[in-house]
């Protein structure tokens, strides 16, 4: 299937620049990113496009490494000696998830086709209004199948990089839900207060944004703290995960990679299909 058949083109006419269709979804997106730091774009993909998302995400999901573990919203080993134990920087909330990296993403799969799609990448471009979007240069993390199983969750935390692009492929039955509390920090106010109470549970602006598949979710995680609620059932919550960064040739650090993926070193190249189970 071509990508351009796997999109929506009547609602978001990425193919065609000067339409006026296409400024509009661009402006509306925009402003959506300035009061929530998030950008919804649902029906994203076509109802077929959907099926043939989800059933080769669950073909590759096989390859799916898992990785478990505590850790404090900011992403870093907390310094006891430095923060109370009660500080934010400090409190630890569980994670379980799943991984499939960029370097095991078959180059059939209509996940990786729309990843590097030009026009696709040019679309974000001008919705994050940024002079150039690079994909990353991370053989792992440039393109990631998220696969979340019962009892997986993500804890409470804040996104080392600028914005995340995902796509939702397949809702669990219960849970998955993606909760965010929009700029509830800024680069000037980290806000404590306002994190520690919602690390303790208390009543603070949550908004859910439904990852109904099809969904594209142009996200700033970076100050606006983010968690995956605990899934149920037996259906997997399928997310594809789209990296893409401001400068060019980023790259994941070796521990980040064993954590994540569980080895260090990437396939030099993709499988073109997986051998038949
Ligand atoms: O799975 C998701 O919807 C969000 C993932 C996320 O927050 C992250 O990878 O930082
Ligand atoms: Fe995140």
């Amino acid at each position: 299937m071509d990508v351009l058949d796997m999109i929506e083109t009547r609602r978001y006419s990425i193919h065609s620049s000067l339409a006026p269709e296409y400024r509009e979804t661009v402006l509306n997106a925009r402003q959506q990113l300035r009061e929530r730091g998030a950008a919804e774009l649902p029906g994203f993909l076509t109802p077929s496009a959907v099926q043939l998302f989800t059933e080769d995400a669950t073909y590759v999901s096989n390859r799916a490494y898992r990785s478990e573990g505590m850790g404090t919203p900011y992403l870093e080993t907390p310094d006891d000696g430095q923060w109370p134990a009660s500080h934010p920087r400090r409190l630890q909330s569980r994670s379980r998830v799943s991984a499939v990296g960029y370097d095991l993403i078959p180059l059939t799969s209509p996940l990786r086709l729309l990843y590097e799609d030009e026009d696709v990448r040019r679309f974000l471009e001008a919705i994050l209004d940024v002079p150039v979007l690079f994909r990353y240069a991370d053989p792992f993390g440039a393109l990631n199948l998220s696969v979340m199983d019962e009892d997986d969750e993500l804890g409470w935390h804040f996104d080392q990089t600028d914005f995340v692009v995902s796509l939702a492929i397949q809702s669990a039955e219960q849970g998955g839900d993606f909760e965010v509390v929009p700029n509830i920090r800024s680069a000037r106010d980290e806000r404590y207060d306002d994190v520690q109470r919602l690390l303790n549970g208390d009543e603070i602006e949550v908004v859910t944004l439904p990852m109904v598949p099809g969904t594209l979710l142009i996200f700033r995680g970076r100050h606006s703290i983010h968690r995956v609620t605990p899934v149920s059932g037996h259906t997997p919550r399928l997310v594809g995960l789209l990296g893409f960064d401001t400068s060019e040739g980023t790259m994941s650090s070796r521990e980040l990679r064993i954590d994540r993926y569980g080895r260090s070193d990437a396939f030099g190249e993709p499988p073109i299909e997986w051998p038949s189970p």
